[in-house]
C-alpha cells in the first residue's frame, strides 16, 4: 500500500537557494570545495544508479551480496514487526531482501530526490502489496520528522551504500547521533561501511574505464550552468580520483586544464591551469574505526558480516 508522499520539503524552486549559496562559497573558496549532495540532480541520479552497474565499483554488488546472505541473521537479531527508516533511500534496489528478512510493519523510505523516491516506492508497493510505504522526500542530513504513523513503533535504521563515508568523520558522527535521536530510544541501525584497501582497486573504482564516474562528476558543472547561469566550459575540464592516504578517503576533483575564466550567477571566477574543485570524499573505515565511530555517536555495535575479501561491512547496532 503506497500513502502519499510526505513532503519536508517544498517542490524546488527554479533555482534553490541553497544550491545557489553552497556553489558560491565553494568557488570562492581557496581550494574551491562544492559539498557532494549537489551532484544528484536527475541525470546525477541515473549516472549514479549507472556507476553502481560498473564492473571497478565493487561496493553496491558486494553489500547486494552480503544482504543477501545475511539478511536471515539480521532478521534474528532485530525480530520482526520494525519500522524501517531507510536514509538516503534512492532507487532502493537493496531493500528487498531486507523487507523479505524483517517483515516489517512500515517502510519509511526518505530521500532528496523526489522523483526517484516516487518511482522505488511505486516498485517496492506492488512487491509488497501488504506493507505500509510512507515516502519521505527529505534531505536526511538535516532533523527528519518521521511519519506520525511509525511515532510508536520500534525502528530499524537502515543506511546502505557507505554514504556515511561522503561526510567528514565529525560529520557522521553528528549525523549517526541525529539519526539516533529520531528513531528513539530502542532503536536499531543496519548501516553499509566501505573498508580501506589496495589505493590502486579504489581508484579505479572512482575513476572507471568507460567514464561514467567523470561523466557524474562533470554533470555538477552541467548542472551548475543549468540551473545557476552559469558559463563553465565543460571541456576545459577533466576528472580526477585521487587516494588521501592521511585521511583514508578517496577524493574526487574536477581540475581545470588550461587557465579558465567563467561566471555563475552572473558573479566572475577563474582558475589557472592544474587548478582543481574538491568535489566529493568518499572516506574508507578499517573494522576498528567503523566501530568505534558509531561508538562515538552513542550507537553499540552488536554484529556485523564482511565478505570474504573484507571489501565491505554491513554493521548493526543499538541505540
Ligand atoms: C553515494 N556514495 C556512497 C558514493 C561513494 O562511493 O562515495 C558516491 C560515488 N562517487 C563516485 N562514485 C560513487
Amino acid at each position: 500500500m503506497l500513502l502519499t508522499l510526505d513532503r519536508q520539503t517544498v517542490s524546488p524552486p527554479a533555482v534553490d537557494p541553497a544550491f545557489r549559496q553552497d556553489i558560491l562559497d565553494g568557488f570562492a573558496r581557496m581550494p574551491k570545495a562544492t559539498p557532494a549532495r549537489w551532484f544528484y540532480d536527475h541525470r546525477g541520479s541515473e549516472l549514479f544508479e549507472a556507476i553502481t552497474a560498473l564492473p571497478e565499483y565493487y561496493p553496491t554488488r558486494v553489500e547486494t551480496a552480503l544482504l543477501a546472505a545475511h539478511c536471515g541473521d539480521v532478521g534474528m537479531l532485530t525480530g520482526q514487526g520494525r519500522a524501517v527508516i531507510e536514509f538516503g533511500a534512492g532507487s532502493a534496489t537493496k531493500t528487498p531482501h531486507l523487507l523479505s528478512a524483517i517483515a516489517p510493519v512500515a517502510y519509511v523510505p526518505v530521500d532528496i530526490s523526489g522523483d526517484f523516491l516516487r518511482e522505488s516506492s511505486a516498485t517496492l508497493a506492488a512487491r509488497f502489496p501488504d506493507l505500509t510505504v510512507l515516502p519521505v522526500e527529505a534531505d536526511f542530513s538535516r532533523a527528519i520528522p518521521l511519519p506520525s504513523a511509525v511515532a510508536d513503533m520500534p525502528k530499524l535504521g537502515f543506511f546502505p551504500g557507505s554514504t556515511i563515508g561522503n561526510m567528514t568523520p565529525a560529520e557522521a558522527v553528528d549525523l549517526l547521533r541525529m539519526m539516533r535521536g529520531s528513531l528513539g530510544p530502542g532503536s536499531m541501525l543496519l548501516i553499509g561501511m566501505d573498508r580501506v584497501k589496495d589505493p590502486a582497486v579504489l581508484v579505479r573504482a572512482y575513476d572507471d574505464a568507460q567514464g561514467v564516474t567523470a561523466a557524474f562528476n562533470l554533470n555538477l558543472l552541467a548542472r551548475i550552468n543549468r540551473e545557476l547561469r552559469g558559463t563553465i566550459p565543460l571541456e576545459a575540464f577533466a576528472h580526477r580520483a585521487v587516494w588521501n592516504d592521511d585521511a583514508a578517503r578517496i577524493e574526487m576533483h574536477l581540475e581545470a586544464l588550461e587557465d579558465v575564466g567563467f561566471t555563475i550567477d552572473a558573479v566572475p571566477f577563474s582558475m589557472k591551469a592544474g587548478e582543481t574543485i574538491h568535489t566529493e570524499n568518499s572516506h574508507k573505515y578499517g573494522p576498528r574505526d567503523a566501530r568505534l565511530l558509531l561508538r562515538a555517536a552513542g550507537w553499540a555495535p552488536l554484529r556485523e558480516w564482511t565478505d570474504a575479501l573484507d571489501q565491505f561491512a554491513l554493521i548493526l547496532a543499538m541505540a
